[in-house]
This record gives C-alpha cells, sequence and structure tokens, in this order.
C-alpha cells in the first residue's frame, strides 16, 4: 500500500524528497493540485472540500497514510478530517523547538501563504516555548505563482523575495522558517538575499520523521516489494511540471500522470 502526499502544486514535493530519504522500500502517490493553485487565500470551505476530494482519491488507491505536504491545509486544521476517513493524517510540521534553539537573537521570521499567517499558529507555538521570542510574519503570495511558472532564480523571483523579505531583514531575524512547502524551491534565491546570518529552517525533514513514527506505531512499514512512485497533477502539461519537479527531485524513477 502506497504512502500518500499532496500539496497545491509541486511544492509537496521538497517533502515527498525528505520522506523518500528515510523512508525507501514504499511505494508513493503523489497529487499536486496545480490546476487550481494557488491554495493560499481561497475560502477555507472550497479548500475543505478539495482536500476531501483528494483524501477521496488516495483512499481509493489504497493509501495507507497520507501526508498533507502544504502548510495552508494544515493551518487550516484539516487533519482532522483523519477521524472522518478513517485513515492517518500528517500535517507540515510547525517546528518550533527547532526554531526556538536555533535563534541566538530570538528573532525570528516565518513566511507562508496569507492562510497559513493569518492562523497564526508557528508563533503560538513558538511562544508557547519561549514567551521572549518576537516572530515577524510575512504572507508571499507571489511565491508560489513563480514555482509553479518554472523560472525559480529569475528576475521576477528575485524581485519578489526582495520585496517580501526586506521588513524581515530590517527587522534582524536571525532565523528564517519557510512556513509553505513551496519555498524551499526558492531557496537559493532566499539564501543570497537574506545573507549568512540568517539560518533558513525548512520543517520537511521533520514532518518525514512524524509519518516514520506514525507508521511505527501502527506496525505499517513496508519491507519489501517493487516500491513505485506515481505523481498526479491536475494540469494537462507534463512536461513542464517533470521540468521543474527535476530540480528538486530524481524524477527518473516517477510515472507523471495528468489528472482531470
Ligand atoms: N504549498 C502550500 C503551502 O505549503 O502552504 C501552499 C501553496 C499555495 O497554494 N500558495
Amino acid at each position: 500500500q502506497p504512502i500518500g502526499l499532496f500539496d497545491s502544486s509541486l511544492g509537496g514535493l521538497t517533502v515527498y524528497k525528505e520522506v523518500k530519504k528515510i523512508l525507501r522500500n514504499e511505494s508513493y502517490i503523489y497529487f499536486g493540485d496545480t490546476g487550481r493553485s494557488p491554495y493560499g487565500s481561497r475560502p477555507e470551505a472550497e479548500l475543505k472540500s478539495f482536500v476531501k476530494q483528494i483524501i477521496q482519491f488516495m483512499q481509493q488507491h489504497k493509501a495507507k497514510a497520507i501526508v498533507i505536504a502544504c502548510n495552508t491545509v494544515t493551518a487550516l486544521g484539516l487533519e482532522q478530517l483523519s477521524q472522518e476517513f478513517r485513515i492517518p493524517l500528517i500535517g507540515v510540521s510547525r517546528i518550533p523547538e527547532l526554531t526556538v534553539a536555533t535563534t541566538r537573537n530570538k528573532r525570528v521570521g516565518v513566511i507562508g501563504t496569507e492562510i497559513t499567517v493569518r492562523s497564526g499558529l508557528h508563533k503560538e507555538d513558538i511562544l508557547h516555548i519561549d514567551p521572549a521570542v518576537q516572530v515577524f510574519y510575512m504572507a508571499c503570495p507571489q511565491f508560489t505563482p513563480i514555482l509553479n511558472s518554472g523560472d525559480l532564480a529569475g528576475k521576477e523571483a528575485r524581485e519578489a523575495v526582495a520585496e517580501y523579505l526586506t521588513p524581515l531583514k530590517a527587522a534582524h531575524i536571525d532565523t528564517l522558517v519557510l512556513g509553505c512547502t513551496a519555498f524551499p524551491f526558492l531557496l537559493p534565491v532566499i539564501r543570497e538575499f537574506m545573507g549568512e546570518g540568517v539560518t533558513i529552517l525548512d520543517p520537511a525533514a521533520e514532518t518525514a520523521r512524524q509519518l516514520l513514527r506514525s507508521l511505527q506505531q501502527a506496525g505499517r512499514l513496508n519491507n519489501s516489494g517493487n516500491p513505485t512512485n506515481t505523481l498526479f497533477f491536475s494540469e494537462p502539461d507534463l512536461e513542464k511540471i517533470r521540468l521543474i519537479a527535476g530540480k528538486i527531485i530524481d524524477v527518473d524513477d516517477c510515472s507523471f500522470q495528468y489528472l482531470d
């Protein structure tokens, strides 16, 4: 039985990559809802209906657990659909412990979609551990469309990074949390803009560990067989998708399929 992962776009592939590193014998199905991306500013009820559809699709493919590889959906608390659908749902980790352990000057930036930023959950989790930390948020709604366009280091990407991150730089943060799974695609540009004094944290590895723990506890690890990787996208231009995906994952062992 495969592990399912989904996101509004290709962003969730940054989580898929980390999951595959520690769960090598598993089969995977990934769904990127590129045809309806971005999710970041859509009404909650609409997103909930999308997510239900996707969970049903993954259940038809016999997924044994589903990673919500999208901070926006995680911020809406949709992991709670786990009970309704009777399947483990693992959202993106907000890594508050790592964030608090990393910052020296107690000034932290968190970037994500509007929904993720509005939820305030990163800040809540961080303050729960250390109330002295100051959290500076910035919603970056243009980053996901840039990822979908595929030009990850061009003029538009550099300008958008400069526009969104200038206030965080001015706030002298020393730690930046990537609160959207699409953003690691822009990591080289983000890192260059923020400079060496800022540590950039990507929650993908911790999210992968949470999945591993969940499967271990349920005794559902796969140790044999012939793993397959099937990536579905709700947009027909699979050549373009494969090209962008290839910038972050090894696409040679993946089958790409269009899902209408
Ligand atoms: N990749 C998603 C996230 O982590 O929030 C959302 C991207 C989007 O739809 N803008």
